[in-house]
């Protein structure tokens, strides 16, 4: 059987003026002229085909019923805006890049990591200081997961990362917990973290899924191949574009039975993963893909192990620029949240993107009467 799949592409600068001709994409930021249909047989792609917005119907109406279905259904997810999510007292909007700050409680010193063990009160106001520079919400997590990271028993990531969720829902700040345990999500919602941020996507611990639907807690699903310890042990893909967006696809419908309402659900690619490099550069420029199945998107990228690769091995600590760059490409994309360590620089680039997207949908100068 034959499966379609659409990528919003061809990014105009501004809709004034060429309207039919470009869409909104999922209710954000971001316009796009063309869809590259894919079509895939048996995991592989057998075609593609650049179709501009104003001619999808008819594209659709040349299909055969089974394709047109899935076309329709995918249209649907890509032209219907992502509603908030409530967390809280708060709203977490998608009709602009939001920023996710990330602070690590590990004592892991790969990025930013062992800056907070043992002092709660220092990482809290690290991120309340996030939160004043414009993060949306601040992403504790307590177990390193790079590559080669072993796991952490419950009760140490328990205790890195619970007292300091509870200082900082306690200050007003939308919290998510970075975690694959039930055990430590249980903790850190009772200590009022708003948010589940899993990068096994709810397979790690069977008993995930159960405790964020009777939380209707919002959860990042995030795709990875193999375990921390083994995944950049030759990863491999049929196609890394296509393995990803259905592996999430399966991850989403697990979810939704379990008792997680769809719109609780953001996916996330999960670059360095289980990935090499082309497979992450496959990721990220196919970013908009996942836009298709119809949940806001999280990026994260920064700082990864790809931008030391297109950078002359810079190492962690001095990928600062390579980070700006990919949160941007993802605003560009239409992700909905940019998970990064340098929120300051992060929002200050974001904030002249927008800028430049605000004046593109205005008329041009000369006809503002
Ligand atoms: C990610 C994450 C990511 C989500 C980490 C690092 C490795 N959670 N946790 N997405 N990465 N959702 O930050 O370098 O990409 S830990």
């Amino acid at each position: 059987m034959q499966r379609l799949y659409l990528r919003p592409t061809g990014f105009v600068d501004h809709s004034y003026g060429i309207q039919g001709q470009a869409c909104r994409l999922a209710g954000g930021a971001v316009w796009f002229s063309a869809y590259e249909a894919i079509f895939v047989e048996g995991g592989r792609r057998v075609a593609s085909q650049l179709i501009p917005v104003e001619r999808i119907d008819q594209a659709i109406e040349a299909m055969d019923a089974d394709l047109a279905d899935q076309a329709q259904a995918i249209l649907a997810n890509l032209l219907t805006h992502r509603p908030a999510m409530t967390i809280g007292d708060h709203a977490l909007r998608f009709d602009r890049p939001r920023v996710m700050g990330i602070l690590n409680m590990t004592p892991d010193s790969f990025s930013d990591g062992g800056a907070h063990i043992g002092d709660p009160d220092g990482a809290a106001q690290a991120g309340l200081a996030m939160i004043a520079a414009g993060a949306g919400i601040i992403d504790v997590g307590g177990e390193s997961t790079r590559p080669g990271a072993a796991t952490v028993w419950d009760g140490d990531e328990i205790a890195r990362t619970e007292p300091v969720v509870r200082l900082l829902a306690g200050g007003g700040a939308p919290v998510s917990i970075d975690t694959r345990k039930a055990s430590v999500m249980a903790a850190a919602l009772a200590a009022g973290a708003h948010i589940v941020n899993d990068v096994s996507a709810l397979d790690h611990d069977p008993a995930a899924a159960a405790l964020l639907a009777a939380h209707d807690c919002p959860v990042v699903l995030m795709h990875h191949q193999g375990s921390p310890e083994t995944m950049q042990q030759d990863p491999r893909y049929e196609d890394a574009l296509i393995d990803v967006y259905d592996w999430l696809a399966v991850r989403i419908a697990r979810a939704e039975a379990a008792g997680i309402a769809r719109g609780r659900i953001i996916v996330d690619p999960g670059i360095g993963f289980g990935k090499n490099m082309r497979h992450n550069l496959q990721l990220l420029n196919g970013l908009a893909l996942f836009h298709g199945l119809g949940c806001p998107i999280l990026l994260g990228a920064s700082r990864k192990r790809v931008i030391g690769a297109l950078s002359d091995n810079a190492p962690a600590d001095q990928r600062l620029g390579g980070s700006v760059a990919l949160a941007l490409h993802g605003a560009q994309a239409g992700a909905q949240i940019l998970r990064v360590h340098d929120v300051r620089e992060t929002v200050q680039a974001l904030r002249v993107w927008q800028g430049l997207r605000d004046e593109g949908l205005m008329p041009p100068v000369d006809q503002r009467f």
